[in-house]
């Protein structure tokens, strides 16, 4: 039987400070997000795998087929997080407000315009019901760019997309600053897109 390596998942670092992404997202609201949602995330999948890993030395699969879903929670809450934290940067430094680039010249193929991109991404993530994400995938099979939605912590890939950028609209990513209003908090990040970084991904997604 072979041997399973210990699989630890680690938070990652936060690439700028709890204050930087004011007055978009308040500190506070950072500080809790990061160092509390994400770090279970986590530490409830660490806890997770180390269960699975041991019913699967068992040859237990019913035990296993039961922790598929704690896995896919916290898994793809920590996927999702991780890309979340970087695809944003303070509105000083997040540089130009616009794509550039390949991407760009995408977002005009695939949507008409970075204005009706704007609309339609805004609508859907302001529009999920209940805890999920609002997503810009790229599409590697169509060679194209969509916009999807996701319940819950589901990561994108399981729909077959490259996440490129993932708006987090559980209500803990804004209720302390914009209250029950998520439609301000939908508007308001688009100032601190770190497009560089969106570019990166698509670069990587499509080459
Ligand atoms: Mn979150």
């Amino acid at each position: 039987m072979a041997e399973h390596a210990k699989t630890s998942y680690q938070l990652p670092e936060l690439p700028y400070d709890f204050n930087a992404l004011e007055p978009v997202i308040s500190a506070e609201i950072m500080e809790l997000h990061y160092s509390k949602h994400h770090k279970a995330y986590v530490t409830n999948l660490n806890a997770a795998l180390e269960k699975y890993h041991e019913a699967e030395t068992k040859n237990d699969v019913a035990a296993m087929i039961t922790l598929q879903q704690a896995i896919r929670f916290n898994g793809g809450g920590h996927i999702n997080h991780s890309i979340f934290w970087t695809i944003l940067a303070a509105p000083s430094k997040a540089g130009k407000l616009d794509p550039q680039g390949e991407l760009a010249m995408m977002i005009e193929r695939d949507f008409s315009s970075f204005d009706s991109f704007k609309e339609k991404l805004s609508a859907a993530a302001a529009g999920v019901q209940g805890s999920g994400w609002g997503w810009l995938g790229y599409n590697k099979t169509l060679k194209r760019l969509e916009i999807a939605t996701s319940a819950n912590q589901d990561p994108l890939s399981a729909q077959g997309l490259v996440p490129l950028l993932g708006i987090d609209v559980w209500e803990h990513a804004y209720y302390l600053q914009y209250k029950n209003v998520r439609a301000d908090y939908v508007k308001a990040i688009w100032q601190i897109f770190h497009w560089k970084n969106i570019e990166e991904r698509l670069a990587k997604a499509s080459h």
